[in-house]
């Protein structure tokens, strides 16, 4: 079945996309369109002309609140133009839904951005996180090299795999996964290179460091964060809980990332490439910059609680980024302190709506996100 960014399902005969239209366009499949990832490098793609078809996987609740604003309701304004965008169901541990997706959309680039990807999650459910982040990698590999038509593939490595490998980590620093997750990617990352190598795949990793955004899930410590001093600043919280502050991260922009996902698939030969600033921050001067460009003071809000620490922590990462830089002719457009004051300012606005629902009684203030 093809799914609506609406969540409610639709003929698949009604919503081919009119290729006769556009012969030469290029088609891409994303798994994990959903996801932060995945909606910047739609976004992406469809902005170089790209026919753009994602897998979704089904969910209790709608999952495709960042593609809303890309996506066209067709029974909304049926005269409309409509985005060549379409989403599929399908799911990573399902390895027929894999192969029937890429039979039907017959891509020419297959991007991988599907995986449970939280870290601290990964020690909950560590044979979901395998099964899904790991061998989920190998059934969509298997399913590109079955398939007639030759495909590019790009994997969604993680600066993860290099757990606690001191920095500065680039390609050929050797991996020490610190958590189900890592070595899940780590796992995915050889099967990459051994599809390539075995099978001739135009296969690529993309190792990529922490890039975050306003659209960054709100479990993950920054957008917490920055949620938090939203909340705060119009009054809906005044504290927040938090884990290890001492923690150190690469941190970039998403938007800017998902633009070297391309340019990896574009390059003659495959290849694997880190991706990263070159620049590292504790938690706590992500704390500092964030709660400061509000004015606030982070140490009047934060709580340590135990619970976020997790049984093993990877407590320095700095990506050295050269190879992509020379070759793939990336580098990042966004800094640290424009990134957080990108997503504060999205999360003060954010905030102010919350509190007109909760003014309004249509809201509970104490369901924090
Ligand atoms: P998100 O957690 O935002 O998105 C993950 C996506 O995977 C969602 O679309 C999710 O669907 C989907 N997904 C989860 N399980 C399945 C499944 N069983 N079958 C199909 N789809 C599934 O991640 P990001 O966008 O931040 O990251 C994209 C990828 O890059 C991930 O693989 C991540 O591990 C990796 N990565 C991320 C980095 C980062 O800093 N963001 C850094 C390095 C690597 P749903 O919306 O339904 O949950
Ligand atoms: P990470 O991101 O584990 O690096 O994985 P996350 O934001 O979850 O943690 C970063 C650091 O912050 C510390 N921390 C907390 N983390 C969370 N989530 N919640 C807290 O309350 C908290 N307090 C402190 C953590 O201990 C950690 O040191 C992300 C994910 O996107 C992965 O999928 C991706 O592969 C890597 O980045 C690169």
């Amino acid at each position: 079945a093809t799914a609506t960014a609406g969540g409610g399902d639709v003929d698949d005969e009604t919503a081919p996309v009119p290729r006769a239209l556009a012969p030469a366009r290029k088609v891409a499949l994303i798994t994990g369109i959903t996801g932060q990832d995945g909606s910047y490098l739609t976004e992406l793609l469809l902005s170089k002309g790209y026919e753009v078809h994602g897998l979704i996987r089904r969910s209790s609740n709608f999952n495709t609140q960042r593609l809303d604003h890309i996506y066209h309701d067709p029974h909304a304004v049926p005269s409309a133009p409509r985005p060549p965008m379409r989403l599929h169901y399908a799911d990573l541990s399902d390895s027929s839904s894999l192969r029937r997706a890429l039979d039907a959309i017959s891509p020419d680039e297959v991007y991988n951005l599907a995986a449970q990807s939280h870290v601290a999650v990964s020690f909950e459910i560590p044979d979901y996180t395998a099964d899904v982040t790991a061998t989920g990698a190998l059934r969509l590999l298997e399913a590109v090299r079955l398939s007639r038509k030759p495909m590019r593939y790009y994997q969604a490595g993680s600066s993860e795999m290099f757990g606690s490998t001191p920095p500065p980590q680039r390609e050929d620093t050797p991996f020490h996964p610190r958590s189900p997750y890592a070595a899940a990617k780590v796992a995915a990352h050889w099967y990459t290179v051994n599809y390539r190598e075995a099978y001739g795949v135009f296969a690529c990793n993309g190792v990529l460091f922490n890039h975050e955004s306003p659209r960054r899930g709100e479990n993950f410590v920054t957008r917490k964060i920055t949620r938090a001093v939203g909340r705060i600043k119009v009054g809906l919280q005044t504290r927040v809980f938090l884990g290890n502050l001492s923690a150190a991260r690469d941190w970039g922009f998403a938007g800017d990332y998902v633009e070297a996902m391309w340019l990896m698939l574009q390059q003659e030969q495959p290849g694997d490439y880190v991706v990263a600033t070159e620049e590292s921050h504790t938690v706590e001067e992500f704390l500092q910059a964030a709660f400061g460009y509000a004015g606030l003071s982070w140490k009047d809000h934060v709580v340590i609680d135990k619970k976020y620490f997790r049984p093993a922590e990877v407590d320095s990462l700095k990506g050295d980024a050269t190879k992509a830089r020379k070759v793939l002719k990336w580098k990042p457009k966004v800094g640290f302190q424009e990134l957080v004051e990108m997503m504060v300012d999205h999360d003060i606005e954010l905030a102010k709506k919350e509190k007109v629902l909760v003014d309004a009684g249509y809201r509970d203030p104490k369901q924090q996100p």
